[in-house]
């Protein structure tokens, strides 16, 4: 592979460069204004993907094959800036999943964590660690690394929601693993709503200790009580200028973000708010749940509906404007960069 450099070299320098290459040495001088930039600068854009045509392709792919012939069958949200790098921001994996009537995607795991992020159909599920929970619209649903998982649903309806995984940071590090189970389907061994009677109750179980170590214990944060909670905090409380109203998802056994990797949290927008502009260093990944909004990001204007996906990749100014009431939920690297302490943020 040749080393792009910087600047055209003088032909010495040149002549030096091609001398040491078979030694498998290069000048730092050619190549440090990119190793360490005096700010991050994307090779990925600020991007939307509209529901509609999106949703369209995927029931098309429904139709070329099954659910268990694709293993996972996902459409992947790939940024413009890095055709075929299976990434919406730099960091972060999406895509949209499809299940329709009657099928299953079979149990694995993987050293990755994925959400999930209902868009459509309510009797859709996923099992973890021998129990299901029911999938509704707006719920985010946690698959912890290394837990077993499979979908399926119960309906004559498609089941359609957002995979957001942080495997291109697992793929980063090289730790990457994965198994397929014997079992295409995990037995269920508990009732519904087991962990959330163990943890999404306000209470804990004595000596708690998390069945899944740095990942939250709560298998569903259902959107029927995510949403009422950020409703009720609209009414009280003035919207912050640059995010307007937020609440974030927590791990209750630490008060910090849901996944080690992936921080989560749901925006409520007042119809006519406008936000102020930011930037932070985490890429992001907003999903329209309900209303319209407009965001503006790195000088491009999206008019973002209901189920629009938009990917907003670190350190691009943006704003968002309400056409309509809107709710929006956001996922990002936040976790992982502040666990890093890499994270940083500039409001104006
Ligand atoms: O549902 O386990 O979109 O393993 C990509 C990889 C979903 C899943 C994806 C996966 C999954």
């Amino acid at each position: 592979m040749s080393v792009a450099f910087a600047e055209n070299p003088s032909k010495d320098r040149q002549k030096f460069y091609d001398k040491i290459a078979p030694q498998n040495l290069a000048p730092l001088w050619e190549a440090l204004k990119g190793l360490v930039p005096p700010e991050p600068k994307s090779k990925f854009v600020p991007h939307q993907w509209k529901f509609g045509p999106t949703r369209e392709l995927l029931m098309e792919a429904g139709g070329l094959l099954t659910a268990e012939e694709a293993e996972r069958r996902v459409l992947v949200f790939e940024n413009p800036g890095l055709p075929g790098g299976s990434r919406i921001t730099a960091t972060m994996y999406s895509g949209m999943q499809l299940i329709l009537p009657g099928e299953i995607a079979a149990a694995h795991r993987h050293t990755a964590s994925a959400l999930r992020f209902v868009l459509e159909g309510s009797m859709g599920y996923t099992a973890v660690a021998g129990e299901r929970t029911t999938m509704d619209r707006g719920d985010f649903v946690i698959t912890p690394n290394w837990a077993w998982h499979d979908h399926g649903q119960h309906q004559d309806k498609p089941v359609i929601w957002v995979d957001g995984l942080d495997l291109h940071i697992i793929n980063f590090f090289e730790t990457a693993f994965s198994e397929h189970s014997n079992d295409k389907v995990q037995m269920v061994q508990k009732k519904e709503g087991e962990s959330d009677a163990r943890w999404a109750s306000n209470m804990a179980p004595f000596d708690a200790v998390s069945p899944f170590g740095a990942t939250t214990p709560i298998f569903n944060y259902k959107y029927s009580v995510a949403r009422p909670a950020l409703m009720t905090v609209t009414g009280a409380d003035k919207p912050d200028a640059h995010r307007g109203h937020a609440l974030r998802y927590t791990n209750p056994l630490t008060g910090g973000w849901p996944m080690p990797l992936i921080a989560a949290w749901l925006t409520h927008l007042p119809k006519g708010f406008e936000t102020r502009e930011m930037r932070c260093t985490d890429g992001q990944t907003m999903i329209v749940v309900e209303g319209e909004v407009e965001i503006e990001a790195g000088g491009k204007t999206f008019t973002c509906g209901e189920s629009d996906v938009i990917g907003v990749p670190s350190w691009h100014w943006r704003r968002m404007r309400a056409s309509k009431d809107a709710i929006i939920f956001t996922f990002s690297d936040r976790s992982a960069q502040e666990k890093l302490a890499i994270y940083r943020e500039e409001r104006r």
